[in-house]
């Protein structure tokens, strides 16, 4: 079944007021379970289910995971992207992997504000106009987190066969020290974070690989800076 990821950075938009989710405690590789208060700007949120967030923290990585949708609403979101997410074709479906242009193992398009775009691995992949539903969902995210998003980046995988390789969400384009925050639609897939410092042959360190799974209607938010320190990767899945 397909798996479709929008993935946004961010921006603050308001000036801490108390109610930031406590970053400090270094919960190594253990997940805890609490309500993060709401700012005072929020008040006019319009989600009226209290939110559990889980807090998912290691060595310089610090997530924040919500099942922010319901099935239905996740269900309905899902609908819309595969009735009006244009996905990118030729060279912008393509990436540079040791100097050769290869396909991207999976579907992928941008959406934003007018003339962004998004440098990565050789390519540049211009944002197209946001849609209705895409500017609901990212103002949404900002209600509860208190950031801006202007640009939203949407992976599609077909099935097991599509993935994402290893790699860290550090490019320039990105704004330094905010989140990157992600929403996961269809069938549950793992990410698996893995610290620079343990992986492949040039390991120098031995640190447990941190598995999330994303389940349908989730958003976790990559938080500062664990962009800097972990790689990333969406593995082949259940076919
Ligand atoms: O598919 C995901 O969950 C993450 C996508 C991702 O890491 C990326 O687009 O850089």
């Amino acid at each position: 079944m397909e798996t479709f990821v929008l993935k946004s950075g961010g921006k603050r938009r308001y000036e801490a007021s108390g109610g930031e989710a406590d970053t400090s405690k270094d919960r190594t590789h253990e997940a805890a379970t609490e309500h993060r208060p709401k700012k005072k700007q929020l008040a006019s949120c319009r989600t009226a289910p209290t939110l559990h967030w889980t807090k998912i923290a290691g060595e310089n990585l610090d997530c924040d995971y919500v099942k922010l949708y319901s099935k239905k609403e996740a269900d309905d979101i899902f609908l819309a992207c595969e009735r009006s997410l244009i996905y990118n074709s030729g060279h912008l479906a393509k990436v540079q992997l040791f100097g050769k242009w290869v396909d991207i193992p999976r579907k992928q398009v941008a959406y934003g504000n007018d003339g962004l775009t998004y440098k990565f691995s050789g390519n540049t992949v211009p944002a197209k106009p946001w849609l209705h539903f895409l500017t609901d969902i990212r103002d949404h995210i900002t209600n509860i987190t208190g950031f801006d998003f202007n640009f939203v980046l949407i992976n599609r995988y077909k099935d097991g066969f599509d993935y994402i390789g290893e790699h860290k969400d550090d490019e320039k384009d990105l704004m330094k020290g905010c989140p990157i925050a992600s929403l996961s639609l269809g069938q549950p897939r793992d990410f698996i974070f893995r610290h620079q410092d343990s992986r492949g042959k040039n390991a120098c360190r031995k640190i447990e690989p941190v598995n999330i799974e994303l389940e349908h209607g989730s958003l976790l938010l990559m938080n500062h800076p664990t962009n800097q320190f972990w790689y990333g990767e969406k593995d082949v899945g259940d076919i």
